[in-house]
């Protein structure tokens, strides 16, 4: 296994939308266990592939820990995700992506949702999810589509956060 760069703001490639993986084989699988990897190393709950330049459908998560700090890894792997039901009930929760470091802010989502997806073996699965797994999963299929989380704030404050990574990416390349 190895452990892959993450990309962050303002790379374009992160508003780019994913297109659908065609063959789940061993090659995909062992990509799938370099993001977990990567995902795990960074740390983060979840890790679409865009954030390491892949652009493709793929997804991992692992929230166990988030839950309960002494439970056993519990790594997830989506293949094509698709969200087939929102709640009409929204949540907040305070969210923050690898690919924009340092920024934290409370995000409004539907509470609840189901989606279906191809799972390492290539095999259709439909799963319900609350809580924080619904969170991150809407979190990483929003990568998935060229969204970020702060997509879903102000403009004042996606502005904001856009300028501060603008303007750093800049130092140092002051001809750019
Ligand atoms: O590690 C992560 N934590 C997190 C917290 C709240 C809501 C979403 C997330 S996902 C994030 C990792 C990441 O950037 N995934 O795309
Ligand atoms: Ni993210």
């Amino acid at each position: 296994m190895s452990k892959l760069d993450i990309i962050t703001l303002p790379d374009r490639l992160l508003r780019t939308v994913s297109t659908p993986v065609e063959r789940i084989d061993d090659d995909l699988r062992r990509f799938l266990d370099d993001m977990l990897e990567t995902m795990y190393g960074a740390p983060g709950i979840g890790l679409a592939a865009v954030q390491v330049g892949v652009l493709r459908r793929i997804v991992t998560v692992d929230v166990a820990k988030r839950e309960d700090e002494d439970a056993p890894p519990n790594p997830m792997f989506f293949i094509n995700p698709e969200i087939l039901w929102s709640s009409d009930e929204r949540d907040t929760h305070e969210e923050g992506c690898l690919s924009i470091p340092d920024y934290y802010s409370e995000v409004e989502r539907p509470a609840s949702i189901r989606i279906r997806y191809l799972d390492r073996d290539g095999k259709p699965q439909e799963l319900s999810a609350d809580s924080i797994l619904a969170v991150c999963l809407q979190h990483e299929i929003d990568h998935l589509n060229g969204t970020l989380f702060i997509d879903h704030l102000s403009k004042l404050k996606r502005d904001m956060v856009i300028k501060r990574f603008t303007k750093q990416a800049r130092i140092g390349k002051p001809d750019l």
